[in-house]
């Protein structure tokens, strides 16, 4: 990674006793140890373009400029830009998306055929959606290489990286960035005047910052452009250049664009990100943050998209963030609760103290499929459970299972049929390398157990997941490998919604709601926008119907890793205490919360299914053909063939 010259003029003003910076010694010292309190820290969000579509473009070796969609069944999932330029978007269907481009290129995504050992891409996989199921391996498999390379091209020792989606991530730059300074500029390194850290720094040498390319968001006032840089502007275009070199390095050695933001915190970051896209990067420097939030919507922020951000605009009116910043602290806290009113009325003046959390490792895997048509034979279903299994455990292979890096201690198995969704969980005996035999085997048996109880058949949805990854037992084997604690322990309550036992036993736990939805704990996540959840796993949407909006199922249906999607990381009142970002209540952990938030998933739910019945019956009345036609309109528009509970919940 090379570094390019970015200061220019060198002002000779340094050091004649002007005008001091408003930073002080011990705020540059912060930076050191990424705390979130320096007002000195630079946090970048990358973020790859139109990524699966990239991902299909580097495989088939196309130019750039050749337009391209990824196919799944009829409808889209990622378009890339040369495609956009014709209008083109996820939205569209194949057959439109070909009329607005008749050069388009729609390639399907690689499927699992009922009864093959492996994934492949199939020319005809768009006609079978009822043997075929979805298959993401390349696009997590390209996402590995990336974050990998990304890791790469940072010190060994200076490595702050969350995975914030299958291809996003959030960078720390913080330290990174101390320790270049004090190399630029040793004067940094001399202690402070009397010993006294709360001194202020002497100002930067430099008159003018060279910003390449960058997209620099307008400051508050133009006139500021002419006041000289600062350290914290200093920081941050160190930052915009060692991000634009991982960029580069992105592009060379793996073949993707991506784009990206830089800012002194996560939500800024993010909203960088997407600002110019593709293949740009944009910098939010502090005296720019409140021109640059001012004209924004706030649904844009990270965990103000969804139903908190729903909430907000109807007790405030507005979706501006310029008219909710005329709005008080106590008229915040009053509407939305003490904790959720002050993190609103922070997140709004672009105030963000959330620590990049180094998250690489996958906490759980899943592989589903929803069947159009249903299935009615425990055969089927067999068969079915030999893909699932097949498809995780290639998963399970690439995570290191075989040589023992890590193994999963619970499987999990989900039956739909009709309205009612039941499972059953198992733990993966210990002592032996996992295998697929052991895994095919313990899923029969959870499908055994599930089909003893009768009323099964047809079924309309079959998921298998694995989870409560552990490290490696390699060589000793301590005592703790046998135990389930803390954590871990939690984690399989959660999935098995009671204590675990134990090896291999069989835990029954049927999760029935009226509606067919599950209502233990990680489903919840589906309130959640992607943003929310740290996405180890991307989400497999083989269950995504023609035509159906792929945001709705993409988290209705499947998600790739339930465990690892976090609620919203917001209202945090004390140290241990989390609070629904919904009503307020204080929870004692992110467990408790989840539980907490499963009630209101189950009320939202019963609501929504007494609003849709008086509906039926209204637009059933004759005269009332206005009503009718506006129902069916809404249940067309976001899939012809939604699951039930589906259509009632709104997303982001
Ligand atoms: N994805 C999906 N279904 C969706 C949204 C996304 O399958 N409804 C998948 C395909 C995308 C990938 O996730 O390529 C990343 O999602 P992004 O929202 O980041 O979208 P893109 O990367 O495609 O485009 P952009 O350039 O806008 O980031
Ligand atoms: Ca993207």
């Amino acid at each position: 990674m090379g570094s390019s010259p970015q200061f220019m003029a060198s002002s000779p003003g340094y050091g004649t006793g002007r005008r001091k910076s408003q930073f002080t010694y011990r705020q540059l010292g912060l930076l050191a140890s990424y705390s979130t309190s320096s007002p000195l820290r630079v946090i970048a969000h990358i973020d790859l373009d139109a990524f699966y579509a990239q991902c299909e473009m580097v495989r088939l070796g196309l130019p750039d400029d050749q337009p391209l969609a990824v196919q799944q069944w009829q409808g889209l999932i990622a378009v890339n830009y040369a495609a956009r330029k014709f209008g083109i978007g996820r939205h569209c269907n194949v057959t439109e998306a070909k009329k607005l481009c008749p050069g388009l290129i729609a390639q399907h995504v690689a499927t699992w055929k009922e009864g093959d050992e492996k994934w492949a891409y199939h020319d005809d996989a768009a006609a079978h959606i009822g043997t075929h199921k979805v298959s993401l391996d390349l696009y997590r498999l390209e996402s590995r290489k990336i974050l990998a390379l990304i890791h790469d091209c940072l010190p060994a020792n200076q490595q702050k990286v969350e995975k914030a989606g299958i291809d996003e991530v959030f960078v720390d730059l913080s330290a990174q960035i101390h320790s270049i300074m004090l190399q630029r500029f040793p004067e940094l390194a001399n202690p402070p005047p009397y010993d006294d850290p709360t001194e202020k720094l002497p100002l930067p040498p430099i008159t003018a910052l060279d910003w390449q390319a960058d997209n620099l968001v307008d400051l508050d006032n133009a006139d500021d452009e002419a006041d000289d840089p600062d350290w914290d502007d200093v920081a941050i275009l160190i930052g915009a250049e060692l991000v634009r070199d991982i960029r580069a390095e992105v592009r060379a050695k793996l073949g993707y664009t991506c784009s990206a933001g830089i800012a002194s915190n996560k939500m800024l970051s993010k909203l960088g990100s997407g600002f110019k896209k593709p293949n740009q990067q944009t910098v939010v420097r502090n005296r720019a943050v409140q021109q640059f939030l001012s004209g924004m919507k706030f649904t844009k922020i990270r965990n103000l998209g969804g139903k908190l951000g729903d909430q907000v605009a109807v007790r405030f009116e507005t979706e501006l963030i310029k008219d909710l910043l005329q709005v008080s602290l106590d008229q915040l806290k009053s509407k939305m609760g003490e904790d959720t009113g002050i993190w609103i009325y922070n997140t709004i003046r672009g105030i963000d103290t959330s620590e990049v959390t180094p998250r690489t490792q996958i906490k759980s895997m899943l592989s589903a499929k929803s069947f159009r048509p249903v299935i009615n034979r425990q055969d089927q279903a067999v068969r079915w459970l030999r893909i699932f299994v097949a498809d995780i455990f290639s998963r399970l292979v690439e995570e290191g299972v075989l040589e023992n890096k890590r193994r999963p201690k619970t499987i999990h198995l989900q039956h739909r049929h009709g309205g009612l969704t039941k499972s059953r969980s198992s733990g993966i005996p210990l002592g032996k390398t996992i295998d697929e035999t052991i895994l095919f085997d313990l899923a029969k048996t959870l499908l055994n157990q599930i089909i003893s109880e009768g009323h099964v058949w047809p079924c309309a949805n079959l998921s298998l997941s694995v989870g409560g990854f552990e490290d490696g037992i390699t060589g000793n084997m301590g005592i703790g490998a046998f135990l389930v604690k803390g954590d871990e322990a939690r984690a399989a309550n959660a999935v098995a919604g009671g204590p675990r036992e134990g090896g291999a036993g069989v835990l029954p736990h049927d999760r029935m709601t009226k509606t067919g939805q599950r209502a233990n704990g990680p489903d919840i996540q589906r309130f959640f926008r992607k943003e929310t959840s740290s996405g180890e796993e991307p989400i497999d949407t083989s269950e995504r119907g023609d035509g159906s909006d792929p945001h709705q199922e993409l988290w209705l249906d499947e998600q790739g890793d339930t465990s690892a999607a976090r609620p919203i990381n917001v209202p945090i009142s004390e140290e241990t205490s989390v609070s629904c970002p919904r009503c307020n209540v204080k929870c004692e952990d992110e467990i408790a919360l989840q539980s907490h938030q499963d009630w209101h998933f189950a009320k939202d739910l019963q609501e929504e299914e007494r609003q849709a019945t008086q509906q039926t019956a209204r637009s059933q009345k004759p005269g009332t053909a206005a009503a009718s036609s506006s129902a069916t309109k809404r249940s067309n528009k976001s899939t012809g063939k939604l699951e039930q509970g589906q259509k009632r919940l709104k997303f982001g």
